[in-house]
């Protein structure tokens, strides 16, 4: 009889591959410290796909001896989740932030997004089908140790990064590193691949409003008339975050009765647009400066969004039109494409 061994490594780096991978796009939608769980969970998955490394090389040496269809396209898989692991580990200690000029994070999950439709070729041609001794108590138990190792595993490291004094020991709940708090001139700007910084025209730029009542427009002199200041926490996907003092308004304080409204669509004046739930308004903050001083072109001038707790992608940056409208909140792709 064939060891039960090789099925079971595949099945249980099938089962964490899919935990990692779930739990990195989870990381990167939490905005609030509920999230952190799903961080933990994802740094113990991705340690678990480390633990079964040695196994599954001696599964691939094996099956390397005999010729496959697709053995490229497996060994293409291989290097790609290694570096989606090395990556992530880099990252997380702070030993690799950047790599060829990008930050390590987008690297990280620029790898792992392209290893997922391999992955699914991968098991569509050579099939692991679970049997039900898989499920016995001692298989179970087997699980449950490697989860528990890759748990300690994770504990470990995470000590270490500390006691080594690694930038990662200061990571927020959310796997950021700091990167120029109170200081907006040294924090980053991140704009999307398919999106471009406008020059805007203080003049005559106008802000407009769509409420219940309908459209009106706001010019900046009016914006800069009373305002007050709020302390947010701006949290990039691409792994940094900073908090700065903001000045403007709220969103509230422009916009009228909210009627039948079930959401509000903030559009930058490039076409990028984030909608909101209703319920959410009273969070919401429309800057106008940050640090005493108006906001650089970089960072959104002249007006952007402030959407504590929620991440960065949320606090749309050049913003010439909010809009209430009856559309649902959620009627909008998870993360923004354009
Ligand atoms: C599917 C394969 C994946 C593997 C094997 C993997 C593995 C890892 C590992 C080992 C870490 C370091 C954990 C630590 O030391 O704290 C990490 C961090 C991270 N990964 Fe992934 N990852 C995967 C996919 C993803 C995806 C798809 C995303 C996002 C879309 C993502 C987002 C993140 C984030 C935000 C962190 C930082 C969290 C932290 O600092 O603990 N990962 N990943
Ligand atoms: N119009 C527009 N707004 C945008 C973006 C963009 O590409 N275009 N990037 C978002 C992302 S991903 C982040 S993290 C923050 C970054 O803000 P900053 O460049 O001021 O640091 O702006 C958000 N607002
Ligand atoms: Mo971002």
């Amino acid at each position: 009889m064939r060891s039960p061994l090789p099925r079971r490594t595949n099945l249980a780096l099938l089962v964490a591959l899919a935990i990692a991978f779930v739990t990195g796009i989870g990381a990167v939608a939490a905005g609030t410290s509920s999230g952190r769980w799903v961080v933990l969970t994802h740094g113990g998955a991705g340690f678990a796909v480390a633990l079964l490394s040695p196994w599954k090389s001696r599964i691939i040496r094996r099956g390397l001896r005999r010729a496959k269809r697709g053995r490229w396209a497996s060994l293409c898989l291989a290097a790609v989740v290694s570096v989606t692991l090395l990556t992530g580990i880099g990252y997380a200690s702070g030993l690799v932030l950047s790599i060829g000029g990008l930050p390590g994070m987008w690297v990280h999950i620029a790898t792992a997004l392209a290893a997922a439709p391999i992955i699914v070729w991968h098991v569509a041609v050579r099939p692991a089908r679970p049997r039900p001794t898989d499920f016995s108590r001692r298989a179970l138990l087997r699980t449950g140790t490697l989860g528990a190792a890759a748990a300690g595993i994770y504990v470990v490291t995470n000590s270490a990064v500390r006691v080594a004094g690694l930038p990662g020991a200061h990571r927020r709940f959310s796997g950021s590193h700091e990167m120029g708090s109170f200081d907006p001139d040294s924090m980053p700007n991140t704009i999307w691949l398919n999106d471009k910084r406008p020059d805007v025209d203080a003049e005559s730029w106008r802000l407009t409003v769509v409420d219940s009542a309908g459209a009106h427009e706001v010019a900046l002199n009016e914006l800069l008339g009373n305002q007050t200041t709020l302390r947010a926490t701006l949290d990039c996907t691409s792994g940094w975050y900073a908090t700065q003092d903001w000045t403007g308004v709220h969103v509230t304080d422009l916009l009228g009765r909210v009627g039948t409204a079930r959401s509000l669509r903030v559009r930058s004046l490039t076409g990028y647009w984030l909608r909101f739930p209703v319920g959410d308004l009273r969070n919401l903050f429309l800057a106008t400066g940050t640090a005493g001083a108006p906001l650089s072109a970089g960072h959104g001038f002249p007006l952007r969004l402030v959407a504590p707790g929620r991440r960065g992608f949320w606090w749309v940056k050049w913003i010439d039109r909010i809009e209430l409208q009856e559309t649902p909140a959620w009627w909008q792709p998870p993360f923004p494409v354009t």
